[in-house]
């Protein structure tokens, strides 16, 4: 039995012939599939998501064991009809064991929410708060649209994920002081994939901008897989 675990697609409306066709590899290729959140971004209306041709993604996770985990770009995703067809189980967090391994995957961001999450989602009249929730929102639709982040991948490649190794730490932390002896961890979030046997936490990178991480359990053996596309 191949687990594949993969997350931070952050697919939309702009469809990417590539990209497609290397998830489509990746998911034909294994027998369970965990979707490890922030597969859809919330940037695109779920409809015109539903009505592109990266459906055809979920037709074949279908066909699979397939466990969708929601992230913090995708929580409209949640108790959604059409999406719940596709999957064995739509969840926050999703446990499994293989051997004497209890492997626990979820996103990361309860494990380190981030700024939209924690402040900029009360629902709060305060005139600053309003104005912050819009610079947010025209900051990160430009930052979506223009795919700026492909400037600095081209001078610094996979290095410049470098920089959210910070967050990892953070996430390993709780590792440490909250698993239990036979538990691992395995986030997504950071963009930044690691593999880290001794502190029992896995981050399984993100898949975007022509790079492409991924998770691999297979005979109670984890494997990080790390390619382009
Ligand atoms: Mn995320």
């Amino acid at each position: 039995m191949k687990t594949v675990i993969f997350s931070d697609t952050h697919i939309g409306y702009l469809f990417n012939q590539k990209k497609y066709n290397y998830l489509k590899n990746i998911i034909s290729n294994s027998d369970r599939v965990i979707l490890n959140g922030d597969f859809w971004d919330d940037e695109v209306p779920l409809a015109k998501f539903l009505s592109s041709k990266w459906i055809d993604l979920l037709k074949i996770l279908q066909e699979k064991e397939s466990i969708y985990i929601y992230g913090n770009h995708d929580k409209k995703i949640k108790d959604n009809n059409t999406i719940k067809q596709y999957f064995k189980e739509i969840t926050d967090e999703f446990k499994f064991q293989e051997d004497n391994t209890t492997y626990i995957i979820t996103h990361g961001n309860s494990i380190i929410p981030t700024l939209t999450e924690t402040f900029l989602q009360r629902n709060d009249k305060n005139l600053i708060l309003k104005l912050a929730k819009k610079i947010r929102n025209i900051t990160y639709t430009f930052y979506y649209k223009s795919s700026i982040e492909k400037i600095p991948t081209k001078i610094l490649k996979e290095h410049f994920y470098k920089i959210f190794a910070i967050q990892n730490y953070r996430m390993k932390k709780f590792a440490k002081e909250k698993l239990k002896e036979n538990e691992f961890l395995i986030c997504g979030h950071s963009h930044y994939a690691e593999l880290d046997l001794k502190n029992k936490y896995a981050n399984n990178g993100f898949i975007n901008y022509g790079f492409a991480q991924h998770i691999e359990i297979e005979n109670n053996e984890i494997k990080l897989i790390k390619d382009r596309y």
